[in-house]
């Protein structure tokens, strides 16, 4: 019983994300290929991932115990801090703004969140945009790097654990990212990723709960950096595992990504993936943008009322009604009202 090729290929043309062209493409010739990686999922371990990923879980557990037993609450309050200013680098940025376009920011706003998105260490926007625009185009199919139908570990943690399918690089090495190399901030955070990364993610943060307010060195460098960073990586991956296995499906019931409330206020409102995977477009990546459970539209917002952020896209009552109708589960409030008269 083989692995299922291009499943989600009608759903994404259902959504929009592809268009004729590509549909024929994939119909011609790349789907024939897929099959033939069907029977190749060889395994190809990364060890040294594997390695640092097992220090950093073990870092944080340590932290955490830290957090409660001997960190200074300005510590604790700094990490959360970092946490959300990290974490609206990877929504308002690398997701809602590189990967998905689904607003334009001013210079300013994208230096911003290029910092932002840097503490965050998720490897360059430029690279993130692309597997995600992969993730969108091909979801749940080998050339999705998170293939969620390979279970619930290898969608978390276990893609970033060995290389990536071939599907992946073949089906991503045809997609259109000249606007994400013709952004030069993007191109400024990529040539010098190796120098940023560890400044902003890894030396700051330690070193200003120490100069700051004297918190000791292992407080400062097991709370605020290394609970902090590996917390966000959680959270970040739940909207691949999580959110792609639990909750309703009030826009597209043939699809696995699901609405999950938890996920989506740990993740800034980032887990209402029922929608999102519908109508990728939307700034909101919701259909409400209620402020409680989606930082990120408010942050958006924010910026578009200062006038850094602008042509932000939604999607009108009427599609998104439409689309409840036709291929809705009957959770929204929309096809709850049409049942009921
Ligand atoms: C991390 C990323 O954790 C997390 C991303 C999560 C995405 C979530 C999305 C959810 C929605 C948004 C919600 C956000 C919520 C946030 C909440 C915040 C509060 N297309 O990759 P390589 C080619 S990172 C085209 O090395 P391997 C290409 O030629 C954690 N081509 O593949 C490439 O060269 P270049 C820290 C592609 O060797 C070459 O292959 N980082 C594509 O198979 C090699 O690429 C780490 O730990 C493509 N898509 O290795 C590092 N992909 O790039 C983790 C590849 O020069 N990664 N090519 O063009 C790795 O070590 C490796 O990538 C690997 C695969 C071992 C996983
Ligand atoms: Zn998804
Ligand atoms: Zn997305």
């Amino acid at each position: 019983d083989g692995p299922k090729i291009f499943s989600g290929l009608g759903d994404c043309t259902k959504s929009g994300v592809l268009n004729e062209h590509d549909a024929e493409t994939i119909d011609g010739g790349l789907a024939k290929r897929q099959e033939g990686y069907a029977g190749r999922r060889k395994i190809r371990l990364v060890w040294r991932n594997i390695l640092l990923f097992t220090y950093l879980h073990v870092a944080a557990v340590y932290g955490l115990w830290l957090m409660l037993v001997s960190a200074q609450w300005k510590t604790c309050i700094f990490a959360f801090f970092m946490y959300s200013i990290s974490g609206l680098g990877i929504t308002a940025g690398a997701h809602r703004l590189w990967a998905h376009r689904s607003y334009k920011a001013r210079f300013s706003l994208r230096v911003m969140l290029m910092i932002f998105n840097t503490i965050a260490f998720q490897d360059a926007a430029m690279h993130w945009a692309r597997d995600h625009r992969v993730h969108h185009k091909y979801s749940e199919t080998d050339a999705d790097p998170h293939n969620a139908t390979r279970g619930f570990f290898f969608s978390h943690i276990g893609w970033l654990l060995c290389r990536k399918h071939p599907a992946v690089k073949e089906a991503g090495s045809k997609l259109d990212i000249s606007d994400l190399k013709a952004d030069p901030v993007l191109r400024f955070q990529q040539k010098y990723y190796l120098i940023l990364m560890p400044i902003l993610c890894f030396v700051i943060p330690t070193m200003i709960p120490i100069y700051c307010w004297g918190e000791s060195f292992k407080n400062a460098f097991f709370v605020a950096t290394m609970f902090r960073y590996t917390f966000i990586l959680n959270v970040t991956w739940l909207v691949n595992s999580a959110a792609h296995k639990w909750g309703d499906k009030p826009y597209d019931k043939e699809i696995n990504p699901s609405q999950n409330p938890s996920v989506a206020i740990l993740a800034l409102g980032e887990g209402w993936h029922n929608y999102h995977h519908v109508f990728p477009w939307d700034y909101k990546t919701a259909e409400l943008g209620n402020y409680r459970m989606n930082l990120t539209t408010a942050f958006i917002d924010f910026f578009a009322k200062v006038g850094w952020a602008y042509d932000l896209k939604t999607v009108s009552k009427d599609i998104i009604e439409k689309r409840v109708e036709r291929t809705g589960d009957g959770t929204h409030e929309h096809s709850r009202k049409n049942t009921w008269g």
